[in-house]
């Protein structure tokens, strides 16, 4: 039987990137963001390339209201929710932490936070029920270590990376397994979203060295939830050839 699969922030990046490899697997999907108009062509596009089952879901994570009322409407054809993937996030900016900007933090917590804690908590009733399930969390290698100006954004993965450790531990009597995956630098819209649309900017960050692409995390995510099921994968830190971690990038030319 065909298994189904919730992705956060399937409208770009890792999350699209990995929509498209469970579609190719014949998953069913359930695809989240909050633009309604890329959920939908992406939606049409999976459809047309793999006949895919796709059902998606637009509200913000950041809100518990909205998350439970879009909860609320995935049909029983699309149920039990198998594997829950938290990979809606982002940064903004880079700022001294006696300069930072309030809402900037509100909204990398409220997103990068309180969003995975919301989703996965409204959808582990059911998990737990059925003693099976698999949750994979994005963090990053930003919650291995905190750089120069990257202080809430680094802590908010940081705090993916304890949550990430404390669901495993609850879960355990359940059978759900948890685990997580820690990219280094990959160019999605993510410098674009930090830097608030300044492309100059964003391209910097991937001057001289060849980063991670968004496949490479779809890939690592297939990777992580086809293991037998006797195994867990905690934690994958996956960075690009030329990045040793978030200090170290070996750019040419520099
Ligand atoms: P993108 O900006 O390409 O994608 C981010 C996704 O998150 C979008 O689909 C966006 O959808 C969604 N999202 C953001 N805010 C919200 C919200 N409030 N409610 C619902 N959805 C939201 O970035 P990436 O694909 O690179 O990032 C994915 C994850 O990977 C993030 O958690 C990021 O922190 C992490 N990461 C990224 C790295 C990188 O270098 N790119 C490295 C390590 C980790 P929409 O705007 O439609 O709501
Ligand atoms: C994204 C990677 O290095 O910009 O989490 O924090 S980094």
């Amino acid at each position: 039987m065909n298994k189904t699969v919730l992705i956060t922030g399937a409208t770009s990046g890792f999350g699209l990137a990995t929509a498209r490899v469970f579609a190719q697997h014949q998953y069913r999907l359930i695809i989240t963001g909050r633009r309604s108009d890329r959920l939908e062509s992406i939606k049409n596009e999976l459809i047309k390339e793999f006949s895919a089952q796709v059902l998606t879901l637009c509200f913000d994570i950041r809100s518990l209201q909205q998350t439970r009322v879009a909860l609320n409407q995935i049909p029983a054809d699309f149920k039990p929710v198998d594997i829950l993937i938290n990979n809606a996030g982002l940064a903004l900016n880079l700022a001294s932490i006696d300069e930072g900007d309030f809402e900037d933090w509100d909204t990398m917590i409220d997103t990068n936070v309180k969003g995975i804690l919301y989703i996965t908590r409204l959808l582990l009733p059911e998990m737990k029920k059925r003693k099976q399930g698999h949750i994979v969390n994005i963090s990053s290698t930003a919650g291995k270590e905190t750089y120069r100006y990257g202080n809430v954004y680094c802590a908010t993965k940081h705090a993916v990376d304890s949550l990430t450790k404390a669901m495993r531990i609850d879960l355990l009597p359940y059978g759900i397994k948890v685990s997580s995956i820690s990219p280094g630098a990959a160019e999605t819209e993510f410098s674009l979203v930090r830097f608030k649309g300044d492309t100059e900017r964003a391209k910097h960050v991937y001057r001289g060295y060849q980063p991670l692409h968004a496949e490479d995390i779809a890939n690592t995510i297939w990777y992580v939830v086809n293991q037998p099921e006797h195994v867990c994968i905690n934690d994958v830190v996956i960075t690009a050839k030329a990045q040793a971690n978030s200090f170290y990038i070996e750019r040419e030319g520099e």
